[in-house]
C-alpha cells in the first residue's frame, strides 16, 4: 500500500473540542469535527493517548491499556469514532506508549505490593548510576516498599517497562492485537527506540536488543495494511532502514530538520541555518527510499512558524510558505491540530500558567543552577515549552473549545486567530492546505514521487 501520499491529522484530545463543559476535549467533540478534518484532505487521524491515565503527562502515562479515560468518553464513543471515520474514508491511529506505564497501572501497583512476578515487569537497581531522564531529573527514584530504585526515563510517575521480560512482551502483543481487532488502522509508537535500553551502561535509545524486540512485536501483530510509525528522535537513514524492514514498522518519524536550531539542549536556540535544513530534507528525500514522514509540528514542539519565521507580522505568508515546502515533499504528511489555520506559539508569560511537567522540571533545574535570570529563563520557556502547541483549539472568536473553563488557557490571540476567522478570510491557511493536498494527491505519481534533482 502506498503511504507516501497520505495525510495524517494529529489530535491532542485534551485540547481539541469539549462537548460536556468539563474543560477537557472529548471523543464526541472529535466526532463533531470529522467533516472539518476530512475536507482538509486527511486520510488518518492520530489521537494522542486516550487510554485511562492519571494525566500527569497528558495520557503518556497509561494506567490501563484496555480502557478509555472517562475524561474522553467511553469505549462505545471510541467505536463510534472509528465507524464515523470509516464512513468518511478515514481511519484512526492509536498512540501506543510501550516504553513505560503510569505508576497507577495495576502491574506497578502489584509490584509495590510485593508481587515478585510484577516487580520483574519494571527495571530496578540497588545502586543506580547518575543517568538523567528526558525530563531533566534523575532517571531513578527510590521506592521504599521495594527497597530499590526504579527506572523512569521520563517523569517519576512513568516507570519504565522491562522489555527483557518475555511476559511483558507477550502482554504488549496481546494488547496491540486487541486494538487491531477493535478496528484501528494504525499506530504511532511513542519513544519506541527506548525499549531496548540498558540504563546501567547509559544506553537509552537503540539498545542492542531493540531491533529484536521490534521484530518480535511486529511479526506478532502488525499486518501489511496498517500504518505504523515509530518515534525515534535521532533516526539516521540506516536506522530507518532497519526499523522499517519487512518485519518492522511502516515508517519512522525523523526530526533532524527540526532540531538544527537546538543549542546544547533544546531550550537553548541558535539562529536557523536554512541551507542546513534544506540539505537534511533533501538527503531524506533522495537517500531514503522507504516510506517517509513529513513533520512540521506536533504536541512536543513549539509551533514551527514561531520558531523559524515571523509569526506576527507575516503569519499567513509564513504558514503558507511552510505548508508549500512540507506538503509537496514525498512522504506521509503529519499535520498537527491548528497548523492548518496557522496557529502560533501561545507564549505563556507566567510559569504558574504552564501545565507541562517537562517545562516545570526545566524551570526548577534552571532555578537551582542559578545561572540565568528569571527573565532569561522565561524567554526560553516561552519559546520552547510544549504547552505552546497544547493550548485549546480556538474554533471561533469566543474560543469555542468549551462551555466551561479550559484546562489550560487559549492562546491570547484567539479572538482573531481561530478556525472560523480563517475559513471566512480571503487569506485562509486552511483553504491553502486544502488546495495543496488536492494537488499532491492528484499529481503524486507524475510529480511528487520523482526524485529531487
Ligand atoms: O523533546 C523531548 C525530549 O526533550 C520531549 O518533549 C519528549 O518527551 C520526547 O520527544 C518524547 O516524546 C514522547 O514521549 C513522552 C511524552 O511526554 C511525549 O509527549 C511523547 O510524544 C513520554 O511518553
Amino acid at each position: 500500500m502506498e503511504f507516501n501520499n497520505k495525510v495524517v491529522y494529529q489530535i491532542y484530545p485534551k485540547s481539541f473540542n469539549d462537548t460536556t463543559g468539563s474543560g477537557y476535549g472529548d471523543i464526541k467533540g472529535i466526532i463533531a469535527k470529522l467533516d472539518y478534518i476530512k475536507e482538509l484532505g486527511a486520510d488518518y487521524i492520530w489521537l494522542s493517548p486516550i487510554n485511562k491515565s492519571p494525566q500527569r503527562d497528558n495520557g503518556y502515562d497509561i494506567a490501563d491499556y484496555y480502557e478509555i479515560d472517562p475524561l474522553f468518553g467511553t469505549k462505545a464513543d471510541y467505536k463510534q469514532l472509528i465507524d464515523e471515520c470509516k464512513k468518511r474514508g478515514m481511519e484512526i491511529m492509536l498512540d501506543l506508549v510501550l516504553n513505560h506505564t503510569s505508576d497507577q497501572h495495576e502491574w506497578f501497583q502489584k509490584a509495590l505490593a510485593g508481587d515478585k512476578e510484577y516487580q520483574d515487569y519494571y527495571v530496578w537497581s540497588e545502586k543506580p548510576n547518575d543517568l538523567i531522564g528526558f525530563f531533566s531529573k534523575s532517571a531513578w527514584t527510590f521506592e521504599p516498599k521495594v527497597g530499590k530504585y526504579y527506572l523512569h526515563l521520563f517523569d517519576e510517575t512513568q516507570p519504565d517497562l522491562n522489555w527483557n521480560n518475555p511476559k511483558v512482551r507477550d502482554e504488549i502483543i496481546k494488547m496491540v492485537n486487541y486494538w487491531i481487532d477493535f478496528g484501528v488502522a494504525g499506530f504511532r509508537l511513542d519513544v519506541i527506540d527506548l525499549i531496548g535500553k540498558e540504563p546501567e551502561k547509559y544506553i537509552t535509545a537503540k539498545g542492542p536488543k531493540f531491533y529484536d524486540y521490534l521484530k518480535e512485536l511486529s511479526n506478532n501483530t502488525f499486518k501489511k495494511d496498517l500504518l505504523t510509525v515509530g518515534e525515534c528522535w535521532d533516526a539516521s537513514h540506516e536506522d530507518s532502514y532497519k526499523m522499517c524492514s519487512k518485519d518492522g514498522l511502516t515508517q519512522v518519524f525523523h526530526f533532524a530538520h527540526l532540531i538544527t536550531t537546538n543549542g546544547e539542549d533544546k531550550w537553548e536556540q541558535k539562529a536557523i541555518d536554512y541551507q542546513k535544513v534544506i540539505d537534511i530534507i533533501e538527503s531524506w528525500q533522495n537517500e531514503y527510499a522507504g516510506s517517509q514522514t513529513i513533520v512540521m509540528n506536533n504536541h512536543d514542539m513549539p509551533r514551527l512558524i514561531s520558531l523559524w519565521l515571523n509569526d506576527k507580522q507575516y503569519r499567513y505568508q509564513s504558514a503558507t510558505n511552510l505548508a508549500t515546502i512540507f506538503t509537496l515533499l514525498n512522504g506521509t504528511q503529519y499535520i498537527y491540530q491548528g497548523e492548518e489555520v496557522g496557529f502560533i506559539n501561545a507564549n505563556i508569560e507566567d510559569i504558574n500558567d504552564y501545565n507541562d511537567v517537562e517545562t516545570h522540571n526545566k524551570y526548577q533545574v534552571y532555578k537551582q543552577e542559578n545561572k540565568l535570570s528569571e527573565t532569561e529563563i522565561m524567554e526560553r520557556i516561552k519559546l520552547i515549552s510544549r504547552d505552546n502547541a497544547r493550548v485549546p483549539m480556538a474554533w471561533d472568536k469566543t474560543g469555542g473549545f468549551t462551555k466551561g473553563k479550559p484546562w489550560i488557557n487559549y492562546n491570547q490571540n484567539y479572538p482573531s486567530v481561530n478556525v472560523e476567522s480563517d475559513l471566512n478570510s480571503n487569506q485562509s491557511v486552511y483553504k491553502y492546505y486544502q488546495e495543496l493536498i488536492k494537488f499532491k494527491k492528484a499529481n503524486y505519481d507524475s510529480i511528487i514521487k520523482q526524485k529531487i534533482t
